[in-house]
């Protein structure tokens, strides 16, 4: 890069020309005089001597001389060109290291779509949406013909779906379909009711980017819900008796729970936060199978009714064990006060939290293979709150560096590394 530039203590910005004269070429070393020089050189006066002081060279300039200025850009030491064509699920050259690696968001891609698969689809394969910008006619989905309806490009036989912002009020029944559909910032999905988002049939769906304001259902089929806020509702936040991957969103305020899963499940980096009421048997997550994974998730402020015989404010497990590893259970209620069988963070009796950061009923200890707990978690906010940054933890806060590393993501919930060697507990990897 250009190391050498300054501004002359005049404020002058260097010149990128040479100086009138002074800065003319040298002449060769024993030139005395009146040969030509240079072409065009007829005189015979002796050239004029070299800029190497602290001569003027502008007017008003009264600096050291500005030859550095007028050096050739030198190219950049640090850049490497790739030497092979950068493309399929490495499309993007890597000029720190001259290698081809994986887009890492849609802006590196030219047509607007980076690929769970880190390729670059070609625009053909992009359906758009724009509530906007579409037209009454002439709908292909092509950038400049988008639908006004993500249902509109659902089925089509474009694999990819790229919406914009605004807010799409309408249902989705995405039954037997293939698709990866991305919301760009400020893409809202507003169901008209509870379960009118719903994957179902012999579906493989990828939802990612949106706000959804309302519920999900995942009745058959394959959902993986990534990098959404969903919520509130008056519903269970993601309800699934199929195939479903939750991965580093935000579920809060669901009346009737966070999410209630059966099947197979992957749930990580995921806040879940404020869900439940006095009235429901679980706050914020009910696991109706232990065929899955449960890992690195905050699960705070969640709530349900007085404790019976089955309910929990923070995780309801229904088979033992369900083992749930690297989480924060913090805040979690009943409608009561201690007791004896407290079961307000997760149910006891069949989940079996590993390096868990709890908050424990008084007087207890934490017990179970790494799990931690303090007078508080250190959450960057004060909580409840609508937030996820507030959820997010300070570098003083215990759950750091608390968490195991076997099984853990690679990434947290903002997608940034999990890559110091020790594993922070909850969805958020603490970084400066
Ligand atoms: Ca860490
Ligand atoms: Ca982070």
């Amino acid at each position: 890069m250009i190391g050498a530039c300054r501004f002359d203590s005049s404020g002058v910005p260097p010149s990128t020309a040479p100086d009138a004269a002074v800065d003319a070429p040298a002449d060769l070393p024993g030139d005395t005089g009146a040969a030509p020089d240079l072409p065009g050189d007829t005189g015979a006066a002796p050239d004029l001597p070299v800029d190497t002081g602290p001569a003027p060279d502008l007017p008003g300039d009264t600096g050291a001389a500005d030859l550095s200025v007028d050096a050739p850009i030198a190219p950049d030491a640090t850049t490497k060109p790739c030497t092979t064509v950068c493309q399929g699920q490495t499309p993007v050259c890597d000029v720190a290291t001259g290698t081809c690696r994986a887009c890492a968001s849609h802006a590196e891609c030219p047509a607007g779509v980076c690929a769970t698969d880190g390729s670059c689809p070609a625009a053909g394969l992009i359906a758009h949406v724009d509530g906007s910008t579409c037209a009454t006619s002439q709908k292909t989905g092509a950038a400049a013909e988008p639908y006004c309806l993500i249902a509109e490009a659902v089925g089509q036989n474009r694999l990819y779906i790229l919406v914009k912002q605004g807010t799409y009020a309408e249902d989705l029944a995405l039954d037997s379909v293939t698709h990866e559909i991305y919301g760009e910032p400020g893409a809202v999905i507003q169901p008209s009711a509870c379960d009118k988002l719903e994957i179902k049939g012999a579906s493989d769906v990828l939802l990612q980017g949106f706000t959804i304001a309302g519920n999900v259902l995942v009745s058959a089929g394959s959902a993986t819900l990534a990098q959404n806020v969903i919520g509130p509702s008056s519903c269970v936040g993601v309800a699934s008796t199929a195939t479903v991957t939750l991965r580093r969103n935000l579920v809060l305020k669901h009346t009737l729970g966070g999410m209630d899963l059966g099947g197979t499940y992957q749930v990580e980096n995921n806040f879940i936060v404020q869900n439940g009421t006095t009235a429901g048997n679980f706050g914020g997550v009910k696991l109706d199978t232990a065929t899955g994974v449960f890992i690195n998730n905050t699960v705070v402020d969640n709530t349900c009714k007085t404790k019976g015989p089955a309910e929990a404010g923070g995780v309801r497990c229904e088979v033992k064990p369900t083992t749930l590893v690297n989480n924060i259970f913090w805040g979690n209620t009943f409608n009561k006060t201690a007791s004896a069988l407290d079961d307000r963070q997760y149910r006891t009796d069949r989940c079996v939290a590993e390096h868990a950061f709890e908050e424990l009923k008084p007087g207890a200890t934490s017990s179970g293979t790494g799990n931690i707990s303090a007078a508080a978690p250190g959450f960057t906010g004060t909580t409840p709150s609508t937030s996820a940054a507030d959820y997010h933890i300070l570098s003083s806060s215990p759950a750091r560096n608390g968490g195991a590393s076997g099984g853990a993501p690679v990434e947290d919930y903002d997608g940034d590394p999990r890559s110091d060697g020790q594993i922070d507990i909850g969805a958020d990897e603490w970084s400066l």
